[in-house]
């Protein structure tokens, strides 16, 4: 019975020595395995006479359970460890400060909203908002645009139902604007509209600003001083000249497109006219008293302009690498 004493020293002093899971099942093979040497003795338990054997197999089995106890308890610290470290190596502190926070920025299109209001401010025109849905009243009817004209076409407008669609351009802001208020008025209506379209040049949703002038004694002269001071300033150009072509609008009469110069030539940068009569008519102003004049500018365009921007569908697809260079 010495042997048993041994045989559960030594198991005990091996199993403290084991770092590893796998080697320790391999070891308990040793002692509680079919060629255990615990499971030898019990073999041999048969060989003893019917008097000694009860006694001897009690201690057998005493010994047996420690075995499988120290394994047990083994086998936990060695779970506990693994455990221990998986946490040391995940570990956070939550008490860090932050690796610096990333700054936000304003969009190129919003930066340019900004610098366009800034600069007709200066010039004295407020800044009016609409509604981007709009009744066919505003944004058609209201503004001399008859029932058949192309521009009422599905193919160039988003309809919500049959009397509303997403507004084309900002025009309906001034109608409202004209019936909400007496001339003198000088306006700005800058904002999103809606159309049908989508290329390089073209977005379903893009961003104009309008003018409005509304006086006593308003000429084309006037409007193309505006048009031009702004230009000048908003691209920081003093020599920078503007020049209209004849043209046609629905809601202004007479109408040019403007153009401005740049590098060696000419670029189309917007349209104009003096206010149609009937849309003043629309909203109960003296057409015979008042004049006024009207321009639409592309905000897009004066911003792939500014920034040597050539493809306008980068100001929409919100990757960071673009929008990063304008802040
Ligand atoms: C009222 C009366 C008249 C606004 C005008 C244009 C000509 C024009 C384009 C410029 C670039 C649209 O974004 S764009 O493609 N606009 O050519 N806009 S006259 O005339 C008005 C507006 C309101 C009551």
């Amino acid at each position: 019975m010495e042997q048993l004493q041994q045989i559960l020293d030594q198991a005990l002093q091996q199993f403290a020595a084991i770092g590893d899971e796998t080697e320790l099942e391999q070891v308990k093979a040793k002692y509680l395995g079919k060629e255990g040497s615990l499971t030898a003795l019990l073999k041999g338990l048969g060989k003893l006479s019917a008097e000694e054997r009860p006694a001897a197999g009690a201690r057998i089995n005493q010994v047996k359970q420690s075995i499988e106890a120290a394994l047990q308890q083994r086998r936990d610290a060695l779970q506990q460890n693994k455990l221990a470290q998986k946490l040391a190596a995940e570990a956070l502190d939550v008490t860090l400060p932050g690796r610096g926070l990333g700054t936000g920025g304003l969009h190129p299109v919003t930066r340019t909203l900004e610098r366009i209001e800034q600069l007709f401010h200066s010039l004295g025109f407020a800044t009016a908002f609409g509604p981007e849905i709009e009744s066919d009243f505003y944004n058609f009817t209201a503004l001399n645009i008859p029932e058949n004209h192309p521009a009422r076409a599905m193919h160039d407008t988003f309809y919500i139902d049959p009397q509303h669609v997403l507004r084309t351009h900002t025009s309906p802001v001034q109608v409202r604007y004209m019936e909400a208020h007496q001339p003198p008025l000088k306006i700005i209506s800058p904002g999103r509209v809606y159309r049908f379209d989508s290329d390089a040049t073209h977005s379903p949703m893009f961003h104009q600003v309008e003018g409005l002038w509304v006086d006593e004694e308003i000429s084309f002269a006037n409007l193309k001083g505006v048009v031009q001071d702004f230009l000048q300033r908003f691209f920081e150009r003093d020599d920078l000249r503007v020049r209209f072509r004849p043209s046609f609008f629905p809601f202004t009469e007479p109408s040019a497109e403007m153009d401005m110069s740049w590098k060696d030539g000419w670029l189309e940068i917007g349209g104009c006219g003096m206010v149609h009569p009937n849309v003043l008519k629309h909203v109960n102003i003296d057409s015979e008293k008042y004049l006024g004049f009207a321009f639409g500018l592309g905000v897009e365009r004066l911003a792939m302009l500014r920034y040597g921007v050539n493809d306008l569908r980068l100001f929409y697809e919100s990757d960071l690498r673009f929008l990063k260079q304008f802040n």
